[in-house]
């Protein structure tokens, strides 16, 4: 019999993902001095081919065979093993060899150890199956340990947790959320108790949702019974036979997407564990690790938003439709456009960051650095993992009826991508994060300065306007801010959410401006400067009205009960 329609479609295909990138490839070049540059770039271009070759090829195999639970042993002997797959140890083999993690810790490049860093991870992270996860908590865990943890535990932890020997290396897990809550962790029921050898301690509770529960070690909170407040305490979830240390895995958890990756529920039936930091101040403690996870998350975010525009511009010179190229049609041609603008806007606020982290990390920042790195931190994460939602619904799209077939792997881009506006701080919570710090402080002001001192940098006649618009921008948002102060508690958390996108669109305009001036002055083309009208032609701020005949018209609509209150 012959084929009725011999025609196939050529699906999308994706080249060195280090070469393809230029926007990446221009930051470095604008931000890193050339002997560092000169130094990391191989070793980019390396693993920019091995996240299309091998790595990709990894991460397929550790997402076709998701993690199972062995409760029992074929005796009946409860062993709670998580079986996960050849794919999925490969990556962390790879993850270690390629340095993922140790770079930050290294610090061969000093206080641009951290931007290197986060490029290696903006390249793996698309093709690893989401082992960044488990990355992300060991990278924090680290921070947490150099930082807090006493002699004996940094000797112990720190070498393996940022090891490059895949046999030595552990991954940590971080353990916050029960049944109680994730976003709120003060109804955290785990108990810790005087070890009776007078050997630290030992938890007793349950953890509602632990990811990448095959972790070797884990920072977890519990609360001790003579003390107010949480308390940060370390683990290691396997004693020296391999056994699992009083922990008891219930179930894993069937998730939307990251699905080669195990997220748990389990008891702690008496684990040994160490105190780390001072008792009492738990969740400070602890937050040393969430501020470095969601710069991760952020990373992440962004590096999706480039894998999906790839994937989204090469087929659109493949695929034809009304007689032309995609490429060609002026609408899909638009969307295109928006999508590589975002991920441009994502790119350079998370990338700033790296620079700023670096900075702190090697004793270089200044105080206004490290305000601008708490307070940014939750701003890039809560943007970007809103946005590459966006984004990879939108890349869906643009393959038609092709981008909701599973085994295109297209679908799981949007699946994965929706867990970053969730864990690590959903974006409510991190909008109340940013009035945490805008509260004790002068971080607004110093926002302020930071942005103008960007703008006055650009001197380009033809970017006077967009200048003008984003200083107008900041005025708002500081008038916005005085109003605030103003204001009754409700209103301000009503209004958090909208304030937080301001600040972040307005600290990627102001970051995209100063690098269009950059690449004008260094023989750029036209490119830096279309992404920074482009994003600056859409709104920069958006704010609701925060009064009470505001709050009166939100009460109308959700607690009427026309529309679904009882
Ligand atoms: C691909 C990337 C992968 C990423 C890894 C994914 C792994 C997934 C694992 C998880 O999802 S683990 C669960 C993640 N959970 C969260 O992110 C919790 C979200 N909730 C919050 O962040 C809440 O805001 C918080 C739990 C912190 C509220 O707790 P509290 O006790 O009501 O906070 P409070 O009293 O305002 O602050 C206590 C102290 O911590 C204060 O310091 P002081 O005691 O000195 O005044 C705060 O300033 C400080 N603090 C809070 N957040 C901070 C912080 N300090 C620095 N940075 C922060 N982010």
């Amino acid at each position: 019999m012959t084929d009725p329609s011999p025609f196939f479609q050529t699906p999308p295909r994706l080249g060195n993902q280090f070469d393809d990138d230029r926007l990446l490839a221009d930051w470095l070049r604008w931000r890193l001095p050339p002997d560092v540059l000169a130094d990391i770039r191989p070793g980019l271009e390396r693993l920019g081919g091995r996240v299309v070759g091998d790595v990709a090829d990894m991460a397929r195999r550790a997402n076709a065979e998701p993690p199972v639970l062995e409760s029992f042993d074929p005796w009946g002997r409860r062993v709670d093993h998580i079986r996960t797959s050849a794919g999925w140890e490969a990556l962390h083999g790879v993850a270690a060899e390629e340095g993922i993690v140790a770079t930050a810790y290294e610090r061969a490049h000093g206080p641009w150890s951290r931007a290197h860093q986060f490029a290696r991870l903006y390249l793996f992270n698309p093709s690893s199956a989401i082992y960044s996860c488990p990355l992300a908590m060991t990278d924090g865990a680290a921070r947490v340990l150099e930082l807090l943890g006493d002699e004996d535990l940094r000797d112990r932890a720190l070498p393996r947790l940022t090891a490059r020997d895949p046999g030595r290396f552990w991954t940590s897990g971080q353990w916050m959320t029960e049944r109680t809550g994730g976003s709120d962790v003060s109804g955290t029921s785990t108990v810790a108790e005087p070890d009776p050898g007078g050997n630290g301690f030992r938890l007793y509770g349950d953890k509602w949702f632990t990811s990448a529960t095959t972790a070797d070690m884990a920072l977890t909170l519990a609360t001790q019974a003579d003390r107010p407040g949480l308390s940060l305490y370390y683990l290691e979830t396997r004693d020296d036979q391999g056994r699992m240390n009083a922990i008891r895995v219930h179930r894993l958890k069937d998730k939307l997407g990251t699905r080669a990756m195990p997220t748990a529920e389990l008891t702690l039936d008496g684990t040994p564990a160490r105190l780390v930091g001072e008792a009492g101040r738990g969740v400070r403690n602890i937050a040393t690790m969430l501020n470095i996870t969601r710069l991760y998350n952020a990373v992440c975010a962004v590096s999706y938003m480039r894998r999906g525009y790839a994937l989204a511009r090469d087929y659109a010179d493949r695929r034809h439709a009304f007689g032309r190229r995609l490429i060609d049609l002026p609408l899909h041609r638009e969307t295109l456009a928006d999508m590589a603008t975002e991920h441009a806007a994502g790119l350079h606020l998370v990338f700033h960051l790296a620079l700023l982290l670096g900075r702190e990390e090697t004793g270089e920042a200044d105080a206004a650095d490290r305000a601008l790195l708490r307070l940014l931190t939750p701003v890039a994460k809560l943007y970007t993992g809103r946005q590459t939602v966006a984004v990879a619904s939108e890349v869906l799209e643009a393959f038609g009826g092709a981008g909701y077939i599973e085994d295109t792997g297209l679908p799981m881009l949007l699946r994965d991508a929706q867990v970053l506006a969730i864990w690590e701080g959903t974006t409510n919570v991190l909008s109340l994060d940013v009035q945490r710090v805008l509260a004790g402080g002068e971080a607004l002001a110093v926002f302020g300065d930071d942005v103008r001192r960007r703008l006055a940098s650009v001197t380009r006649d033809d970017l006077a306007g967009e200048v003008a618009q984003v200083g107008g921008a900041v005025a708002r948002l500081a008038e916005h801010a005085q109003r605030l102060m103003a204001a009754d508690a409700m209103s301000v958390e009503a209004g958090a959410r909208d304030f937080a996108f301001g600040l972040a669109r307005i600290h990627a305009a102001a970051l995209l401006l100063e690098h269009a001036q950059w690449a004008a002055d260094h023989g750029g083309d036209e490119t830096a400067c279309a992404l920074a009208r482009r994003w600056c032609a859409r709104p920069l701020t958006a704010f609701r009205g925060i009064d009470a005949g505001h709050l009166a018209q939100t009460a109308h609509i959700v607690d009427a009960e026309s529309y679904g209150n009882r």
